[in-house]
């Protein structure tokens, strides 16, 4: 299947370039298209072009059926080798800056010779950028964004994409060392990762380097010595660390490499106060080791219980820790039910009956179908007429099983107007309704919101922000003004584990709680597979300091505080 990326990824570039030079949108869009095809493809595309079915592939035009053949025959394609030649390589990276469109960024290179990141910076510092005709105040402005944004995602991924190499990596290692953990800000389950940090305990540690270097995902050794290693992951282009300890060594190594940086100069601050030092290797009085083996044994020396990672940010936690003031955080064992689930009635991929025997089998107590509103088509919404079939649905399939509850809910959309995209009355003989805003993300998002929040029908608001971690910025509003709405309306907030959204995060979770408000964690779940995924919302939570009394879905269906359960 190397081929059929290779291919989607040259026709990704080409239609790049032709969007750059402002060619035929209907071309770019079949080159799009093409490699959109090719990508969600089940086959091997090397097999069906040796059969001569290339043509037989729905989505691939003559046209597209040469340049794979080309490919395929030759290993070029002259259209791409000539096109490559005219673009400088760091100006098709620019077009991942939000904001910035190709248009404007091909007049930026053709006038005004930007051809990267640094020279897209000088030109907006120096005001030439904006000299150029239709650059107003305000457009600069959103490309500055873009650019912060840009920069700040560049070289992190998220945790839901780090986790399954993570994974992998462990398994791999797993046969060459004792014990395997991972470290660093994956352990503390920070929202997106710069690198990966492994940890493993072995009186070998040559035998795990030189395993760890020979890793078959591995494009590169950064570096290689006695007791550890860097490698990149070719995939991803991620770093990942391995250090290997002693046993004795195994708890301070750990605490020491899980950090973060800013909790670990605290610690040591506190070590030294009580005439101790701490390192990697140990807690050290004088020349005795008084911890290292365990990490609650390091924590305890310093007269504190053991912080869970998710909270070791600097946050208040060693101060909280010292006065047995640490929260008692929520786990995945407290939750009863994912409530954010689609169906096949809109763009889900499983029917009903199959979430309800997977949860089952999760030992959930309920799920909530949540399925779009009419407005959003792209999703499948359903119209009224649906929605009622659906109930019916939910009706048939809870008949059919013991155990679990199927709660009726809707994912209904929050209207450019503020409205919701079914009458109260509809809304009324659902369980729960979230609302949400999929569309105009900059008109007024946070006047509607808060305008949904007014209807006493609307018990959630998922994913807050609409924030992508791939770049993009999200709602055009104030979240701290929306978080206060919610707390004034007793509405929940959701925390979205989708890999890409992670919204609520664990910042505005802060201030969500220090509100008083309620959440829901969620995966916003499209097939069962993603099921597992409510694991990075939990982190999420934790990481905000949650209990499981703050979250929905920690609790039974009939004590669920529900925002139409109140009187307000
Ligand atoms: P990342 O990789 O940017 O997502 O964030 P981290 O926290 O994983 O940072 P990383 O990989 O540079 O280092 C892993 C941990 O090792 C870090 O959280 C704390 C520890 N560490 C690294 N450098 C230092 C240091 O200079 N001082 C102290 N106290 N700890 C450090
Ligand atoms: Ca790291
Ligand atoms: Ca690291």
């Amino acid at each position: 299947m190397e081929k059929n990326k290779e291919l989607a990824g040259i026709f990704e570039k080409i239609a790049d370039i032709l969007e750059l030079k402002g060619e035929n949108i209907f071309k770019v869009k079949a080159y799009r298209r093409a490699a959109a095809v090719i990508s969600e493809l089940s086959r091997d595309i090397n097999a069906i072009w040796q059969n001569g079915e290339l043509k037989q592939v729905e989505g691939i035009g003559k046209s597209m059926a040469e340049k794979i053949d080309e490919y395929l025959s030759t290993g070029r394609i002259g259209k791409y080798c000539e096109l490559m030649e005219e673009i400088p390589g760091g100006l098709l990276e620019l077009l991942k800056i939000q904001n910035l469109g190709p248009k404007t960024l091909f007049i930026a290179y053709n006038q005004l010779g930007v051809k990267n990141l640094n020279d897209l910076e000088a030109v907006i510092e120096n005001g030439r950028l904006e000299s150029i005709f239709g650059m107003g105040d305000k457009k600069i402005e959103n490309i500055k964004t873009g650019i912060s944004l840009y920069k700040s995602g560049k070289g992190r991924i998220s945790i839901g994409l780090a986790l399954p190499v993570v994974d992998k990596i462990i398994d791999f290692i797993g046969p060459y060392a004792d014990k395997v953990s991972v470290a660093g800000s994956l352990r503390r389950m920070k929202e997106t990762a710069g690198d990966i940090d492994i940890l493993a305990v072995s009186s070998e540690a040559d035998r795990a380097i030189e395993a760890f270097t020979g890793y078959s995902e591995a494009k590169e050794v950064s570096a290689k010595g006695e007791t550890k290693a860097s490698i990149i992951i070719s995939e991803e282009n991620l770093q990942v660390d391995l250090r290997v300890v002693g046993k004795e060594s195994y708890g301070a190594a750990l605490q020491y490499f899980t950090g973060s940086t800013a909790h670990n100069v605290k610690i040591r601050g506190l070590a030294r106060n009580k005439g101790l030092k701490i390192n990697e290797y140990g807690v050290f009085q004088g020349e005795k080791v008084i911890a290292g083996a365990a990490e609650e044994d390091v924590y305890r020396a310093l007269g504190l219980p053991w912080i869970p990672p998710e909270l070791r940010e600097d946050r208040g936690e060693i101060e909280a820790a010292a006065h047995e003031g640490l929260p008692l955080l929520v786990k995945r064992e407290d939750i009863k039910g994912d409530i954010h689930i689609h169906s096949n009635y809109s763009d889900g991929k499983n029917d009903i009956g199959t979430i309800a025997i997977a949860a089952g089998k999760l030992g959930y107590e309920y799920i909530g179908v949540c399925d779009h509103s009419k407005t959003s088509r792209i999703a499948g919404g359903m119209d009224e007429e649906k929605l009622k079939r659906r109930n019916e649905e939910i009706d048939r399939q809870q008949e059919k099983i013991t155990g679990l509850k199927i709660l009726k809910g809707i994912e209904v959309d929050i209207l450019s107007d503020g409205q919701l995209d079914y009458s109260d009355a509809i809304l009324e003989e659902l369980d729960f309704v979230i609302a949400a805003i999929h569309q105009g993300f900059s008109k007024n998002a946070g006047i509607r919101m808060k305008k949904a929040m007014d209807n006493p029908l609307v018990d959630i608001i998922a994913h807050p922000t609409g924030r992508l971690l791939s770049g993009r910025k999200g709602y055009e509003l104030d979240i701290e003004e929306i978080i206060a709405y919610a707390a004034e309306k007793n509405v929940a907030l959701e925390i979205n584990s989708h890999f890409d959204r992670l919204d609520l995060n664990d910042t505005n979770i802060l201030k969500g709680r220090a509100k008083g408000i309620k959440f829901i964690i969620s995966t916003d779940l499209h097939s069962t597979e993603m099921f597992d995924s409510i694991k990075l919302g939990i982190g999420m939570a934790r990481r905000g300091w949650l209990g499981k009394e703050d979250i929905l879905n920690a609790y039974s269906w009939n004590e669920m505080p529900l925002r139409r359960r109140y009187h307000d």
